[in-house]
């Protein structure tokens, strides 16, 4: 008997069918950060630094220079990860044929290329406007500026890439999410709070006024940025007010943007209780918002549980949102990709409805012990299995191929 089967009988044992989490498993898409694989770069100027408090470091060679790059290095992770994709990209990975577009001119043509390349994989794609690493951002602001002028470039900047969200909604055949995150903040304690509050909702009115179809938008909230220690604008309770005010904007959270004993897993039920979707961003925190790659901690395992047991699959959209330049890059995609989608079928593979009656009855004792035993159930020979249904490597054998990728393509980009 193969190692699946014997799963698929232990796990029968306690009332789930292995086959059912498999399908339900393939239905969900992950979509993936195309910034991982440049150090949140872009393409506009290429030695141009990142900045709006959030920082990339390490040194690890090999990161991707331009398209032609960053798409083979997405091609060779996606070929290692099993299952539906989806690929998330930022403004400032607009490809140029002639003259470079400033932001708030970006059109539709500039992101051509990357609708080729999904549409002939059958990716979908998410799309966010880029509010940082640019000139206009000045002194930290941008739709909440005293600067008319700032506000209003960052402004047409917004509705530019909806825009061009909805045109990629429709060349593909499927909505694009587009996630408005600012970096607007101050390093130390303000004067006013409430302004720049007041001017970034003004802001987001302006950029939120045009219907158009296929795009989903959401607002990204967090709690300090480096550099932006003291305050900042779009804080959780910002945008949950903004949200819910808002038919249509949804209310994105980023396990990386609350303080550090702060979980999101605890949040996604009271969204849930109030949201008809719920856009997420994937990452890890170390001590802040370090963005290192998801590992398969207990702090996945309860997002997905979250996920999974409020039958949630469909409403929640899962995107990631880690880079960590000190690794192989093509490996942190794929290593990352692969947790969220292992702590889905863990959550796929429990008795959630057995286990919600032990809560209700109050059988505490029963609901401890399942929830401790089922950690020791065969769980590896049924991700092996999607695996190779899914013809991607089986187990650690996808590390291989990066490898020789790495000595034969990353190591000559010097
Ligand atoms: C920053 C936010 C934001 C960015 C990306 C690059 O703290 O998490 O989502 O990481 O848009
Ligand atoms: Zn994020």
């Amino acid at each position: 008997m193969s190692e699946y089967l014997k799963a698929k009988d232990a796990y029968a044992g306690v009332g789930v069918d292995t086959e059912a989490a498999l399908r339900r498993l393939s239905d969900a898409a992950i979509s993936i950060h195309c910034w991982q694989g440049d150090d949140v770069i872009g393409f506009e100027n290429a030695a141009g630094a990142l900045s709006g408090g959030i920082q990339t470091t390490g040194q690890y060679p090999g990161r991707a220079r331009n398209p032609e790059e960053l798409m083979a290095d997405f091609d060779k992770a996606a070929s290692l990860i099993p299952g539906k994709k989806r690929i998330n990209l930022h403004a400032s990975y607009a490809i140029f044929d002639g003259a470079q577009a400033d932001r708030d001119a970006l059109r539709p043509e500039h992101f051509a290329r990357w609708v080729e390349f999904a549409r002939a994989r059958g990716l979908g794609i998410d799309f966010n406007p880029t509010f940082f690493s640019h000139p206009m951002v000045r002194e930290n602001l941008t739709l909440s500026s005293p600067d008319k002028e700032v506000r209003d470039y960052w402004v047409r900047h917004g509705i530019a890439c909806r825009r061009i969200s909805s045109y990629i909604a429709e060349a593909l055949g499927t909505p694009v999410l587009n996630n408005v995150w600012v970096p607007d903040g101050y390093k130390d304690i303000p004067a006013d709070r409430l302004g720049p509050r007041l001017r970034l909702k003004e802001s987001l009115d302006r950029i939120f006024a045009e219907p158009l179809p296929g795009v989903i938008d959401s607002v990204e909230g967090k709690v300090f940025g480096i550099g932006l220690e003291a305050y900042t604008v779009g804080s959780s309770e910002f945008y949950i007010g903004y949200a819910a005010r808002h038919p249509g904007v949804y209310n994105l959270i980023d396990s990386g943007h609350y303080h550090p004993t702060e979980m999101i897993s605890d949040k996604i039920s009271s969204l849930l209780a109030f949201c008809d979707k719920l856009p997420l961003h994937v990452s890890r925190p170390m001590r802040w918002d370090s963005d290192h790659v998801v590992r398969l901690d207990d702090e996945l395992r309860e997002i997905a549980k979250e996920i999974v047991r409020n039958d949630a699959l469909e409403r929640v959209m899962i995107g990631l949102d880690f880079f960590d330049a000190s690794i192989n890059r093509v490996a942190a995609w794929v290593i990352g990709t692969r947790n969220m989608q292992k702590a889905l079928l863990l959550a796929l593979l429990e008795p959630a409805g057995y286990m919600r009656t032990l809560q209700e009855e109050n059988r505490f004792t029963e609901l401890l012990m399942l929830q401790e035993e089922l950690k020791t159930f065969p769980f590896g020979a049924v991700w092996d299995e999607w695996c190779a249904r899914g013809q991607v490597p089986v187990g650690a054998a996808w590390f291989q191929e990066v490898q020789t990728y790495e000595q034969t393509v990353l190591r000559a980009r010097g």
